[in-house]
């Protein structure tokens, strides 16, 4: 393909990525909330849009399927980020990742007496790196998604989840006890396709890094 295809996630990645997109000259033809298209052209002629599951951005820009992608630091950590390049952070979809328990639980006085915690998460590889940093025991239970239920029904002690406004843990009597690290959607671009498209692809990452807001 000789235009440009960027893969991204519907919802908040969607919504947050207009303004950069705009700043390129692109305009999505279709609303991905409402279309059930999965190609969606654009104002540009050389550029499409291919929408995903946020998981499965890294992949398909790993692969060249698709040029450029947008991802969570979460997403991205969880990947490895094998042949992809990370040149910008875009600083949208912004949240932090955590570790909570239910209120009431005394996370502290467990890790200090050297319990073996079993934690339920989507992020396995980013929970691991953290408790072994900490020198802290886990069994880590891979979960697809709401962890919050699993300390709700004896299936966790603790979770490591995203939170932003935190509505998620007080609806359901968690809180966060320790914070593990802000997240952001980065840019992510096919090495291979960095060089081979790279007059093409580098006003995209220009106009991109331009419309970064804090
Ligand atoms: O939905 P799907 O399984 O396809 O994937 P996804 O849930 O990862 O996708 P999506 O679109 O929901 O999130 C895309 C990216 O947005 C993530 O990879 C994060 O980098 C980023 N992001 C920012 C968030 C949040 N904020 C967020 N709050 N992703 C998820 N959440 C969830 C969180 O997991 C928890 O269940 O929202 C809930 C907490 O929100 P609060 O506001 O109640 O604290
Ligand atoms: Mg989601």
């Amino acid at each position: 393909m000789t235009g440009i295809t960027i893969a991204l996630s519907k919802g908040r990645i969607f919504e947050e990525t207009l303004p950069l997109l705009a700043a390129a000259g692109i305009v999505p033809a279709d609303d991905p909330e409402t279309s059930r298209k999965l190609i969606l052209g654009t104002s540009r002629p050389d550029v499409r849009l291919v929408i995903v599951r946020a998981s499965d951005t890294p992949t398909y820009v790993q692969y060249g399927a698709a040029d450029l992608g947008i991802a969570g630091k979460d997403v991205l950590l969880e990947h490895g980020g094998t042949g992809l390049y990370q040149p910008l952070d875009l600083k949208i979809a912004r949240c932090r990742m955590a570790v909570a328990v239910p209120d009431g639980f005394d996370y502290a006085a467990a890790v200090r007496r050297g319990a073996r915690l079993r934690v339920a998460t989507k992020y396995i590889q980013t929970a691991r790196e953290h408790f072994a940093a900490k020198g802290v025991h886990v069994d880590l239970i891979k979960l697809y998604g709401s962890m919050e239920l699993a300390p709700l029904v004896g299936l966790a002690d603790a979770i490591v989840d995203l939170v932003s406004s935190g509505n998620t843990l007080k609806a359901n009597n968690l809180v966060a006890v320790e914070d593990i690290m802000p997240i952001s959607s980065r840019l992510i671009v096919n090495q291979a396709a960095l060089k081979m498209k790279r007059e093409l692809l580098q006003p995209v990452i220009d106009a991109f890094a331009g419309a970064v807001r804090d």
